[in-house]
């Protein structure tokens, strides 16, 4: 459906922005501030998108549209302004309407304060997806958690990472619409009991020891140019009466103010680990609370529809982002059981099949499990609940298994290893209809090893969906200047709904004039982006050298010191060989560490320790500038991603689920180096491996290397390159003479490096030299350049959610037709 047309003139900008600016920020344009100019422009825009907000929940209404609800504890959305402009197609109009009125759009901006609600990876993919679903004309409800405060902020303090509390509901939210009349009562605690009804048969009530409400907060996402305007619903928890009367008259003011405190601060802050570290009762108690509002709300939603509950599967595809919310098949048994009077079979199946189930980790240690006591106490209905989803599933399961009870202890839903444990992936698995792994390798280390008793019981359910990024804001509102020159050669703007599209640019791959114009593209924003390097962090950058960039959190598993080892072994190279013929190179580092993640913290550090040392030396400050980056979120990605021409993805082969940073440094024309790992393996396929560096060890010979009994000081004492590039950091040079200040980091990989950066590490430097060959040809580097470009169509988040839509959701498209909107009919 095209969308309706907004033919906005600029003086129609112009006065909304003013009306906007008086009427809600309650400024004359002579005291107000830059701020103030992005909130009226932000409402201003609001004003164009409400209609089709409105619309398409009339339209879904009254259509009883089939509607996916993606669960997730993370949505990661970066700013809103400049994609609802995007997607409205009106960035023109409204930047020459700033203009004539003397203010820069790019200006106005920067001034929307990021919503970090997510960590990484996982977040991100939720908000790609809920982009891609707008654009697809996909019913969607995202629902999630309104954390008052976000990830942190990273600033970098002596090398060292230092938080701070990310503020960004303080000056307030223009895209946000509370809802206070859908709040819902959410239990915790207490006891629950048998009553015998009527007819002989029992129900049971849970009397809670306390209750919050959750309130729901409203944010539309708009589809690309089409009328679509979808629904991120987020939850807020408040105390349920906003006082205690009965304290407060006995006199006790605090004790009545300290209850609506304890409520509130159920979603204060998002956990800023990604993985768990160890099971916090007030992280259950968030997912809890946001499942448990988000399915009454879709019982809310059943309800208006007059649709009967048994066909709550029918009305409901609900995806499960990872097992944070995986608590929902229990609450939607309970709300079905006890509240409605289901009986078990049915609700079973109803249950089942509404649920899929995406899982994101390969690393055995990150599944989640909960103390069994800790989740008695806080939701004793629910324990009740999976005891008897256990007790059933076993009962079936253990002939099947020829009574083999070491692979039903396996299956259960509580593990009895250190201490009694409910496995949410387990329970996962046994809830839904569908299990998928996020790239081909990982499904395929799913079916074989993390979840191999379960693919054995229900192969049928398994399949792949590997990720995607939205190309929206990827690549049309990252990289205007690329996006431009794509348009221009294949003739029109389609490959921004269509990725692959790009595919017509490899008529060009030939064309050494366009791979000229292609190159200066890439230089352009190598030199803006050098700019605001050296705004950030005063280190001034050369944008002929060639930029290598790992961005992304900080884990042992990403193996960023494999990265920063290869760069103190090319400083020594540098040092010794004045002759050593190289491309000039800066590397370029980003990513947040988990506060509480020592070695994570510990490489921080190192990596700014090393460039502290070699940018300053004159020997190679002309050939090697390392350049650390602070604070990692989607609004820094947006300008890294268009200046980068290397990209590093270099984890241990069989860690990385998927990687969807590497996706876009791809379409961005980067090359990557990298291993055998996650999407890696298919970027390479799509691209060629003629136009991709690979390196290292892959799944297989991980493990087997791991069983054959892995030395890494075997590595360390045979290659006289990485025992110069360890000693260097054991001596103390990079620590004004400090041998203590790294030494958790040199004996953790000399005597246990658990990811094997030393077994990859001499593979890893041979392949950096290719990498350099390569750009030393200049014509031959900007054609795998373009060709990564022409050849990423595949990692679309559209292609995606397509999939999901097909094989899991079994959703259709609804066109949004816009009728105006004096023409609804009131109730
Ligand atoms: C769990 C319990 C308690 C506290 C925190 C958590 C938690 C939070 C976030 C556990 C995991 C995460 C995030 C995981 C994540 O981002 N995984 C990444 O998902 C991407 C999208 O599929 C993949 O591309 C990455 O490979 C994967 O690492």
């Amino acid at each position: 459906m095209a969308q309706t047309n907004l033919q906005l003139t600029t003086e129609e900008v112009k006065r909304s922005f003013f009306r906007n600016l008086a009427n809600v920020q309650g400024k004359f344009p002579a005291l107000a501030s830059t701020f103030d100019y992005y909130m009226a422009l932000s409402y201003t825009v609001r004003d164009m998108l409400m209609a089709r907000w409105v619309g398409t929940a009339s339209e879904y209404t009254e259509k009883h549209s089939r509607t996916v609800a993606y669960l997730s504890a993370e949505f990661l959305m970066g700013p809103h302004l400049a994609l609802n402009l995007l997607n409205l197609g009106v960035t023109d109009v409204v930047r020459k309407a700033m203009l004539e009125l003397g203010l820069n759009l790019d200006e106005l901006l920067l001034e929307e304060p990021e919503p970090g609600l997510g960590n990484g990876g996982l977040g991100r993919l939720a908000a790609c997806f809920l982009d891609s679903m707008a654009a697809m004309e996909i019913p969607s409800i995202g629902y999630g958690i309104r954390y008052e405060f976000g990830i942190f902020e990273q600033v970098i303090i002596d090398g060292w990472q230092v938080e701070k509390t990310d503020k960004w509901l303080l000056k307030g939210n223009p895209w946000e619409i509370v809802r206070p009349e859908w709040a819902v009562d959410i239990k915790f605690g207490g006891y629950t009991e048998r009553l015998e009804k009527e007819n002989g048969e029992f129900s049971v009530r849970w009397v809670p020891g306390w209750q919050v409400k959750g309130i729901p907060y409203d944010t539309p996402i708009l589809g690309y140019k089409n009328n679509t305007a979808n629904t991120l619903r987020l939850w807020q928890s408040v105390a349920p009466e906003s006082f205690n009367f009965g304290r407060f008259n006995e006199g006790d003011y605090y004790g009545a103010v300290e209850e609506k405190v304890a409520s509130e601060n159920l979603t204060k802050v998002l956990y800023p680990n990604d993985g768990p570290l160890q099971g916090k009762q007030l992280r259950l108690q968030q997912q809890y609370f946001f499942v448990s509002c988000s399915l009454q709300d879709m019982l809310r939603i059943m309800k208006v529809q007059r649709v009967g509950l048994e066909h709550f599967h029918e009305k409901f595809a609900v995806q499960l982002n990872d097992t944070h919310p995986a608590i929902a098949i229990a609450e939607l048994m309970r709300l079905l059981l006890d509240e409605h009077e289901v009986p078990w079979d049915i609700a079973w199946h109803v249950t089942q099949n509404t649920f899929g189930y995406t899982n994101h980790t390969l690393l055995p240690e990150a599944l989640e499990c909960w103390p069994v006591d800790l989740f008695q106490n806080l939701l004793p209905r629910l324990m009740e609940i999976i005891y008897e989803i256990n007790d059933r599933f076993l009962e079936r399961v253990r002939p099947q298994c020829l009574y083999d009870t070491e692979q039903v202890a396996r299956l259960s839903l509580i593990g009895e290893w250190g201490g009694r444990q409910v496995r949410m992936a387990n329970l996962a698995c046994v809830g839904s209809h569908a299990i998928n792994g996020v790239a081909a390798l990982h499904t395929e280390l799913l079916k074989s090893d993390v979840l191999a008793d379960f693919y054995r019981f229900w192969p049928e359910k398994f399949s792949n969906k590997t990720n995607g990024v939205t190309p929206r804001r990827w690549l049309a509102l990252c990289n205007p200047r690329l996006s431009r020159l794509i348009s221009d050669a294949i003739g029109d703007e389609r490959w921004i709904g269509d990725l692959s599209q790009l595919k017509r640019l490899e008529d060009k791959a030939d064309d050494s004039n366009f791979l000229e114009i292609w190159h200066d593209a890439k230089r352009l924003n190598k030199h803006d982006f050098a700019l605001k390097l050296y705004e950030r962090t005063m280190v001034g950058v050369d944008p002929d050298s060639i930029f290598d960039v790992q961005v992304k959190r900080i884990h042992e598993y990403k193996r960023q010191h494999l990265n920063i080892l290869y760069i103190i072994a090319l400083y020594q190279r540098l040092k010794s060989d004045p002759h050593f013929d190289y491309h000039p190179r800066t590397f370029i580092f980003a990513g947040k560490a988990a506060p509480g993640y020592h070695l994570a913290k510990l490489i921080i550090k190192l990596i700014n320790s090393v460039a502290h040392v070699v940018n300053r030396d004159p020997a190679t400050k002309d050939f090697l500038k390392v350049v650390f980056l602070p604070n990692f979120n989607v609004s820094n990605g947006q300008l890294i991603y268009p200046a980068a021409d290397l990209s590093e993805q270099i984890s241990t082969a069989g860690k990385e689920a998927s990687g969807t940073g590497n996706m876009k440094f791809a379409m961005n024309g980067a090359l990557t180096i990298g291993t055998l790992d996650g999407a890696n393996i298919e970027i390479r396929e799509e691209v060629g491996e003629e136009n991709f560096f690979l390196f290292g060890n892959t799944a297989e010979q991980v493990q087997r290397l791991k069983d054959s009994g892995y030395t890494p000081r075997d590595y360390y004492q045979n290659d006289i390159i990485l025992r110069e590039a360890v000693d260097l950091i054991r001596s103390g040079f990079f620590s004004h003479g400090d041998v203590g200040l790294f030494r958790d980091l040199t004996d953790n990989l000399l005597f246990s490096d658990p990811f094997m950066v030393f077994a990859d590490f001499n593979a890893y430097y041979a392949c950096q030299v290719e990498v350099d060959l390569a750009y030393r040809d200049r014509m031959r580097w900007n054609r795998m350049s373009l060709l990564n470009t022409a050849r990423s169509g595949k990692f679309s988040a559209d292609r995606t959610i397509a999939e999901y839509c097909r094989d899991i959701w079994k959703v259709e498209p609804v066109s949004i037709h816009m009728p105006p909107l004096d023409t609804f009919k009131l109730r």
